[in-house]
């Protein structure tokens, strides 16, 4: 069997045609369109790379952005102050500080500075903890972890009843992504570092979930026939036949698992391009909240 290819990157442009045409109705009818801040500390390749993705994925769609590009030694006073002068700005309705920060930048205390109504990426510890109790929705829910909802919504994929294993347990993506499968009431395996016999509990997963960061670790037999697979891990690994000198891998053996799987997301044009357009719909929905 050869799986169906959940392709994330086409997933991700209807979507951002979605949102461009909301945009476009609440600047005709309210003379208004969403503001997104992005507040970028330090100078990881990485980080720059996915800020400015952010930043032209907004324009795309008719979203403002507001960049603050800040030194990595920037004071936690001075970080704070940007991060309430955001809070305070009227034209931005969605907050996002690229993870992660400097060590000696104290992380909670910024993300907890951000106003609940601005928190687009759903770091803030009070939207955390409401995305980890029944019934408390949580004003915004983390991109990625969306994202991946998304994309098994998308593709038809059931997931009540399922068994679903989530490889990771970090907070921007493991931790979150699992409680949204609880909720939609999948029956829940967390693995992580510590995890023994690593194999067999992948091979237990109806829907497995990816996010290690380890490339292409989940090797084919790992996998339950049938399983769908959705790899979050964006690896580079070095390449001499590639242009840049390296390529992007998932946390799992594509070529092995998509023989073996139901539905995959490759990697890259899978996950990463949801996490993106997550973000223009958490700040939509913020500037909509805003005119009720
Ligand atoms: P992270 O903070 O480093 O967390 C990695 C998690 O994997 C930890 O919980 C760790 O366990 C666990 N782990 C590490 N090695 C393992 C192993 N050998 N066996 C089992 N578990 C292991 O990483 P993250 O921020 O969650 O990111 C994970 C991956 O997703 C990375 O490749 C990252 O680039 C990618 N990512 C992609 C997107 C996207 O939009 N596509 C967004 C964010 C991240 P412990 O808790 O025990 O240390
Ligand atoms: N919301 N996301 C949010 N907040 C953060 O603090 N760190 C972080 C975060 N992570 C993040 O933005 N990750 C991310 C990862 C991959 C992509 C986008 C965002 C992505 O689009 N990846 C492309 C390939 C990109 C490339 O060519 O370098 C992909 O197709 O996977």
């Amino acid at each position: 069997m050869t799986a169906q290819i959940i392709d994330g990157k086409a997933i991700a442009a209807t979507i951002r045609g979605e949102i461009k045409t909301e945009v476009e109705a609440m600047q005709a009818q309210h003379d208004k369109v969403p503001g997104l801040a992005t507040v970028l500390v330090g100078e990881r390749k990485d980080s720059q790379t996915y800020v400015r993705m952010k930043k032209k994925a907004c324009a795309e769609v008719g979203i403002a952005s507001f960049s603050h590009d800040l030194p990595a030694d920037i004071s936690q006073a001075d970080l704070l102050k940007v991060v309430q002068d955001l809070n305070a700005n009227p034209d931005v309705h969605g907050i996002l500080v690229q993870l992660p920060l400097p060590d000696h930048i104290d992380e909670e205390e910024i993300l907890s500075a951000i106003s609940l109504e601005k928190d687009v990426d759903g770091f803030h510890p009070i939207n955390i903890g409401r995305l980890s109790m029944k019934r408390r929705d949580p004003l915004f829910v983390p991109c990625t972890p969306k994202g991946c909802i998304e994309l098994l919504n998308r593709t038809g994929v059931t997931i009540e009843g399922k068994r679903a294993v989530v490889l990771g347990r970090s907070n921007i993506v493991g931790l979150p992504v699992a409680m949204l499968l609880l909720h939609r009431n999948a029956t829940l395996t967390i693995c992580h570092s510590r995890t023994q016999n690593l194999p067999q509990v992948v091979h237990e997963a109806d829907i497995l979930i990816a996010a290690v960061g380890r490339p292409e670790m989940v090797k084919g037999d790992w996998i339950k026939p049938g399983a769908v697979v959705i790899d979050v891990g964006v690896n580079a690994v070095e390449d001499a036949s590639a242009k840049k000198g390296y390529r992007l891998v998932g946390d799992v053996d594509f070529a092995e698992a998509k023989e073996v799987a139901s539905a995959i997301t490759p990697v890259p044009g899978g996950v990463g391009p949801m996490t993106i357009a997550m973000l223009l719909r958490n700040t939509l929905d913020g500037a909509k909240q805003g005119l009720a």
